[in-house]
């Protein structure tokens, strides 16, 4: 991480005077806690799962083809969640939102996030956006009604709602529609920000990967922290390559020695 100090440095100083921050998290965020990412399936994965494709399986049509193996594949994936804890990476985004809305406003910071692993809530993170759903909420197929993922049993597969249809995770799956709340509440913070973070994302699935060129469109200063090179690392103000569990914990500490703030103990 010696090679990006001084960048490190450069982000910190525009924390200090950003009036609102954006933070665009995606499956990387969540690779240091041990979640397999979707590029990398086997790292983390496991023997039977590391064999299918997360990106033909996270599809309506591979649930309507076979939503056994669909959910069991989103079984296997909250029991994962439920195994794993933050990572240093999260904490420190919880830190950040706690400090830039204690200092400006509560619409200082704003946590956008692809991952549906609920892990940047229990890292400490209040102001989280959902783009694509949750895992800890599933919905009746027929009637849309919802339930707490504990208030689902999971004792067969696919699992029967009750009221005439199947019960399906809440996330976004490909070909389907973001929610519209946080589309909203996404436009809204892309609006009033002025320094947007992405980490953690191959900035490849749409349409979160074209936030950041948003964001630079409405005047704001971007940033990327990733392990590798994505389409757009050498578009960004300053681009951070390593991996989010060490550097976003260095750019907050830096970020409140440049300010002079003694760091809030970590809750
Ligand atoms: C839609 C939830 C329209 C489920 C997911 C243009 C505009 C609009 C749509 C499209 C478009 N072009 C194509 C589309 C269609 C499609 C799409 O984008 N396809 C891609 C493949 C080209 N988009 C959609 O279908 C979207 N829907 O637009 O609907 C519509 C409108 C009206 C009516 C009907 C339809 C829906 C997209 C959401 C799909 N759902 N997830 C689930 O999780 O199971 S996507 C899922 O994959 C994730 O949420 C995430 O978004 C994506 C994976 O991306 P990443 O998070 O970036 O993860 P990845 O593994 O790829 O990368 C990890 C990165 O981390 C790597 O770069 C790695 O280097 C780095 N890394 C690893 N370790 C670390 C690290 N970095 C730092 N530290 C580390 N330790």
């Amino acid at each position: 991480m010696a090679d990006c100090a001084g960048e490190i440095d450069r982000v910190a100083r525009w924390l200090c005077e950003a009036k609102s921050v954006v933070v665009l998290t995606g499956a990387g965020v969540s690779a240091e806690s041990g979640l397999a990412t979707f590029r990398d399936p086997s790292e983390h994965g496991d023997a039977l799962w590391s064999k299918y494709d997360p990106m033909e399986l996270a599809t309506i049509g591979a649930f309507e083809r076979d939503p056994e193996l669909v959910t069991r594949w989103y079984h296997w994936r909250f029991t994962k969640c439920a195994e794993v804890e933050p990572n240093p990476g999260h904490h420190a985004l919880g830190e950040l939102e706690r400090w830039l809305t204690q200092r400006r406003s509560p619409e200082a910071f704003t946590l956008v996030t692809q991952n549906i692993d609920g892990l940047h809530q229990r890292g400490g993170s209040r102001r989280v956006v959902e783009l694509h759903g949750t895992i800890h909420t599933w919905r009746c197929t027929k009637t849309g009604r919802e339930r707490p993922l504990a208030d689902v049993s999971f004792d067969r597969f696919p699992v029967a709602s009750g009221h005439g249809g199947m019960m399906r995770p809440c996330v976004v799956w490909f070909g389907e529609a973001l929610p519209e709340e946080a589309l909203a509440l996404t436009d809204a913070a892309l609006e009033r920000c002025d320094l947007f973070l992405s980490v953690g994302t191959s900035s490849t699935v749409q349409p979160a990967a074209s936030l950041v060129e948003v964001a630079r469109q409405r005047g704001a200063k971007t940033v990327e922290i990733n392990r590798d090179a994505t389409p757009i690392t050498d578009h960004v103000d300053a681009a951070l390559p390593g991996v989010s569990g060490e550097i976003l914990p260095a750019l907050v500490r830096r970020t409140k020695e440049l300010a002079g703030t003694p760091p809030i103990a970590d809750t």
